[in-house]
């Protein structure tokens, strides 16, 4: 007890009072909100509200997986999620994942209690969109109106209640706009499957073209954002450690069945991180780490948590956790990183100073970068990258296959 409350007192109170792990977030967290969020404050149940009058020409579908925005939306959304045929195959899933969703959600319930009852994930999205279409109105009058739209895997607005809405406002160019910067096969592949299912399923062509921005793990004012958010965590390191912090990037594990297929993500989310370390002048020394393993099967490694632990008995106590691959916060940082390793965990192994630096969330400048990469997406006219056309070497899922042909039958 007294080692733990010793401990609790190094790892939650680094410097100054004011400056402590936790208050530092929320001055920053505040600070956004009241100058970007305003608009995303009001609930965005279907049909999605948009100050828009006119009627939009291009529709931006915002895709993600979504997270439970109450406790009472857990069990749907861990239900929506073991269903999913092409983030995971379970035999009989049909009957399992029912089983396996009801048998969780007491304890991610509990998880999402810790972090204010509920994922932030809606909020920010839609924050995100209405700085995105703001500025595309003002960069490409001849796209605009631009309307967004927010499609979630797992909770509402589910992807194919955004297409449906899509169809019913008429709009003629729509861009299917991952929120992922890197491309997974679990992840925006599961989404884009979505998009194609919901059309082969109707068994009707889309009246609207559509293409997608896939991946944009090197996107230049994403990198300048992860850059900005690192040094602003940096400099809040005491002076004399500071040029020792270890900078941990996190991201999302996978299966190793999944990386052993080929799929893509390990290799973008090194793309992101070595293009951060370079706008950085590689000014600290840095690791590319994995979280969220759940499950008795092989995942990629090293894990976040172990690597925390063996940096501090390695005498490596100032880490710096860098959230990479998901832009919003979500129960994999503010519960998982937040609680479970910078408080509990640090604090075990003897932690000097851990801070993480801040998700995208509300930053003007990871607007500018979304409404960027849509002009740019829209100028070139192509369907989609070149690297979706080509599927995992050891792919199994009819699915991706059709999603390819969907996208290459929308002639621009
Ligand atoms: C992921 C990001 C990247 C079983 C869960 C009990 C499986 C999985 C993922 C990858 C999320 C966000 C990747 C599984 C089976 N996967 N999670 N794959 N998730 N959970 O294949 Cl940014
Ligand atoms: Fe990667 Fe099908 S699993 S393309």
């Amino acid at each position: 007890m007294a080692a733990a409350l010793r401990a609790a007192h190094r790892g939650l109170r680094p410097f100054a009072k004011s400056n402590s792990y936790s208050q530092v977030r929320i001055q920053w967290q505040w600070r956004w909100q009241s100058t970007v969020t305003a608009t995303a404050q009001a609930k965005t149940t279907k049909p999605q509200i948009h100050p828009e009058k006119r009627k939009p020409k291009t529709g931006i579908l915002m895709l993600n997986m979504g997270g439970p925005e109450t406790v009472g939306d857990v069990h749907d959304f861990l239900l929506r999620l073991f269903l999913d045929r092409d983030l995971m195959t379970l035999p009989v899933q049909d009957k399992l994942a029912p089983f396996i969703a009801k048998r969780r959600t007491p304890k991610i319930q509990a998880q999402y209690s810790r972090i204010g009852g509920g994922s932030p994930i809606k909020k920010w999205t839609a924050a995100q969109g209405e700085g995105m279409v703001k500025l595309l109105d003002e960069m490409s009058p001849h796209s605009a109106p631009h309307k967004y739209y927010i499609g979630f895997r797992y909770v509402h607005p589910l992807t194919e209640e955004a297409i449906e809405e899509m169809e019913k406002d008429g709009i003629e160019r729509a861009v299917a706009f991952t929120q992922y910067p890197q491309y997974s096969c679990s992840t925006t592949g599961s989404s884009l499957n979505a998009i194609s299912r919901y059309y082969n399923k109707k068994g009707e062509k889309p009246k609207m073209k559509w293409s997608t921005i896939d991946r944009w793990p090197t996107h230049p004012l994403l990198i300048q954002c992860f850059a900005d958010h690192i040094q602003k965590e940096l400099v809040l390191f005491p002076p004399d450690k500071r040029k020792d912090v270890v900078i941990l990037f996190s991201a999302h594990s996978l299966p190793m069945s999944v990386v052993n297929r080929g799929d893509p993500y390990p290799q973008e989310v090194g793309a992101t991180v070595q293009r951060v370390m370079e706008k950085l002048n590689y000014s600290n020394p840095y690791r590319l780490v994995w979280q969220s393993k759940v499950g008795p099967m092989p995942w990629l490694g090293p894990q976040t948590d172990e690597t925390i632990k063996g940096l501090c008995q390695r005498g490596k106590k100032n880490i710096l956790l860098v959230p990479i691959a998901f832009t919003s916060d979500h129960i994999e940082t503010l519960y998982e990183l937040d609680i479970e390793y910078a408080q509990v965990l640090a604090n075990e192994c003897g932690v000097e100073n851990i801070r993480r630096a801040e998700s995208m969330n509300g930053n003007p400048l990871f607007a500018k970068a979304l409404a960027d990469l849509v002009y740019s997406h829209l100028q070139s006219n192509e369907v989609c990258s070149k690297q979706l056309t080509l599927s995992c070497p050891l792919c199994v899922n009819p699915t991706c296959r059709e999603t390819k042909s969907f996208f290459a039958s929308q002639e621009l």
